[in-house]
């Protein structure tokens, strides 16, 4: 039965947060309004992500002239970052949007910005296309303005742990949006025949422990004592266990993927040239911060849990290690040892 079951009753992601939803009585739907413009923005820059490559080559869009098919069309960042910001206005239900494409925050012009009566106005901070000289990954993170004031600056610069919700998607071969709410973690998969995502990865928990660590250790020169400290573990343990696999894509969302199902750690650490290290926080290191706790895993500065940090500024940095519990606990004692 159940297989018949799967074929013909499909957890779409609406489908998916209608039910979490209604767990919430006072839920109106605006959530899953706003859900499903950024599941369209997904959708589309995942299908301009997999023409990008034979576009090029053949030059579509209308191009007659190979050569200058380059020059015409729209860089896949820019193509993302627009079509992001206007999915998200016309969901109505935005006030104000940070992306990594754009240094000023984009305040919602005020009849855009949703329903007059309730005033459900959200915010949502994301980087379109992250990693994307590597693998083509988007991630965003969702916060709620509580009280009916004109939305100001410091509405988005409120720590990590008041997201309401956060995720990511994969532009790969196959198209991979992974979602938490708040309440567990969740993966979809797009189904191109159906142009709908579907559960594929439902309940994702992290291993306690895992046996890989990841970073780019073409830095360890300039690293502090407690990142090379960890490191110099993972690859020569002195408590008898195996040393650890290093992995390490360059693409942060994937490489927090792979974390997440099979666990580990992945770390971005300050070093002498980058004091604050590399990864933005609002929009790179608190949303895979929220998923990470959300699947059993740690998220730490280096200083504090991260998605304590209060941002002062949109683009502001900071070191980051998240991954399996265990591990965390390890890197935190590390650093707690230096002080
Ligand atoms: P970007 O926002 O400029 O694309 O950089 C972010 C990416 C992350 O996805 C990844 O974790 C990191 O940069 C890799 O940096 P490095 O090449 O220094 O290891
Ligand atoms: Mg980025």
């Amino acid at each position: 039965h159940s297989a018949d079951a799967q074929r013909t009753d499909l957890m779409t992601i609406t489908r998916f947060v209608l039910n979490e939803q209604s767990k919430h009585p006072e839920s109106r739907g605006d959530f899953t309004i706003l859900l499903s413009h950024i599941v369209l923005g997904c959708k589309f820059v995942c299908s301009a992500v997999n023409k990008a490559g034979l576009a090029k080559l053949i030059g579509l869009a209308g191009e007659t002239n190979v050569q200058a098919s380059g020059e015409e069309q729209k860089k896949l960042d820019v193509l993302s970052n627009e079509v992001f910001c206007k999915a998200l206005i016309s969901s109505g239900r935005t006030c104000i949007l940070v992306s990594e494409e754009d240094e000023d925050a984009i305040f919602v012009q005020p009849s855009l910005r949703g329903n007059c009566i309730v005033a459900i106005r959200y915010c949502v901070v994301f980087d379109p296309l992250d990693g994307s000289s590597n693998i083509d990954c988007g991630i965003f993170g969702i916060y709620m303005m509580k009280d009916n004031h004109e939305p100001i600056i410091e509405d988005v610069l409120q720590p990590g742990k008041n997201m309401l919700a956060a995720g990511y998607c994969m532009y790969g071969s196959s198209c991979t949006l992974v979602i938490s709410t708040g309440s567990g973690v969740n993966g979809f998969t797009l189904d191109p025949s159906l142009g709908e995502f579907i559960l594929t990865h439902p309940d994702i928990k992290i291993p306690k422990k895992g046996k890989i660590y990841s970073v780019n250790e073409g830095n360890a020169k300039n690293w502090d004592g407690p990142t090379a400290s960890y490191v110099e573990k993972c690859k020569f343990p002195t408590d008898g266990s195996p040393a650890k696999s290093l992995r390490y894509i360059g693409s942060m969302v994937a490489d927090v993927h792979r974390t997440l199902l099979y666990g580990g750690t992945f770390l971005y650490p300050a070093d002498k040239k980058s004091p604050n290290g590399k990864l933005r926080v609002l929009y790179e290191v608190f949303p895979m911060s929220f998923l990470m706790e959300q699947a059993g895993g740690q998220a730490f500065t280096g200083k504090e849990r991260a998605l304590d940090l209060i941002p002062t500024k949109l683009h502001e940095r900071s070191p980051i290690f998240l991954g399996s519990y265990d591990d965390i606990e390890e890197i935190k004692a590390l650093y707690a040892a230096e002080e």
